[in-house]
């Protein structure tokens, strides 16, 4: 797998048909920049106006050439629509028994739900496996992009928008929301994890088996661990570390060190406590309590992505913080 001048590698089943048909279309482009271009030059020399030299009278039309400058470039289009259209209908049509992710797309940052119950800020997918994603905004319009597979689609508030794919190799691939939306928009970068679904292998990144990873995804709360450390790989999973840290220094938001059981003042003047309800509320409703000297509206709520035993972790998290 090579990535190529105008392209980056081709991991998907579509990844040929699509940079097939642009090969295709930039080569006759080329071909016919060329001939005209040429051909121009040359009659602008040969046909130039000279002196003393009266202009032949003209020959009248030409059947044949005419004929075929008109039928041959309708034949080359109608070929790039069929050839398009066909990529077109497979992209539109996902395998019934596609696996299904559900994605939600907010400013700024992408999660995705797997039918086990997992979540993540990164996009897992088994490769060689169709996969089909169910996508929606929480807010704006924002658009999946994942170069390496050739798939673009909009994400749109208030309805579900869809795309399917088949990834061929393991390995790590940009992605991307391709629809400026809004001052962090470019934020939202973030990976494609595609694993192999040979249970006895982990692949050349290193990374384990689609099962192995999704098993470990699927149950974040490991019965053998202090549930701070629980809530420690909750805010990795979600994509909470993004904007908070955990060592005091100020991202987008609040580092979540010390501040359980301080008082803080609020945008409204209000003065709280960081308990267990404020942390709760500040994931389910952020934009209920915005802290003074955060900007409101940065923070997307959890609501359906997080779930109940999850806060518990993340919570303890926030008091092993205060003790350390
Ligand atoms: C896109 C950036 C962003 C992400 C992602 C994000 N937050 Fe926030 N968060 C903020 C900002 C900004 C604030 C401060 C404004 C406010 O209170 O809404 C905040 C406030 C909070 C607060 C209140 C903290 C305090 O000290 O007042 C908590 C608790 C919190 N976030 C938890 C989380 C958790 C848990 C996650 C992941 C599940 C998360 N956040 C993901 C940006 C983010
Ligand atoms: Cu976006």
């Amino acid at each position: 797998m090579q990535d190529s001048f105008f392209f980056p590698v081709q991991n998907s089943t579509f990844a040929p048909t699509v940079d097939g048909l642009y090969y295709f279309i930039f080569w006759i482009s080329v071909f016919f920049l060329v001939l005209i271009s040429t051909l121009m030059v040359i009659f602008m020399v040969k046909y130039r106006r000279i002196d003393g030299v009266e202009p032949e009278e003209s020959p009248g039309h030409n059947t044949l050439l005419e004929l075929s400058w008109s039928v041959l470039p309708a034949l080359i289009v109608l070929v790039i629509f069929g050839w398009g259209f066909a990529g077109y209908v497979d992209m539109r049509s996902p395998p019934e028994e596609a696996y299904e992710i559900n994605v939600t797309a907010s400013m700024w940052q992408w999660n995705f739900r797997y039918p086990t119950g997992a979540v993540s800020d990164e996009l897992h997918v088994p490769a060689n496996t169709p996969v089909k994603l169910i996508m929606q905004s929480q807010d704006v319009v924002h658009s999946l992009f994942v170069p390496a597979f050739r798939v673009k689609q909009d994400v749109v508030p208030g309805r579900y928008t869809g795309v399917w794919f088949e990834a061929l190799e393991s390995g790590e691939f940009d992605l991307f929301c391709a629809e400026y939306c809004g001052k962090q928009h470019s934020d939202m970068i973030t990976k494609v994890v595609v694993h192999t679904t040979d249970p006895a292998s982990t692949d050349l990144a290193n990374k384990p088996n689609f099962e192995t990873w999704m098993a470990d995804a699927a149950d974040p709360i490991k019965d053998d661990e202090p549930l701070y450390e629980s809530g420690k790989r909750i805010i990795k999973m979600l994509g909470c570390v993004n904007c908070h840290t955990d060592d005091g220094t100020k991202k987008v938001g609040p580092s979540f060190k010390g501040t359980f059981g301080t008082q803080q003042k609020l945008h409204n003047g209000e003065t709280i406590t960081v308990d267990e309800n404020y942390i709760r509320q500040s994931i389910l409703d952020p934009n209920s309590q915005i802290r003074a000297g955060f900007p409101p509206g940065q923070m997307s709520s959890f609501k359906g992505i997080i779930k109940d035993e999850w806060i518990d972790a993340v919570i303890a998290y926030f008091k092993h913080l205060k003790e350390e």
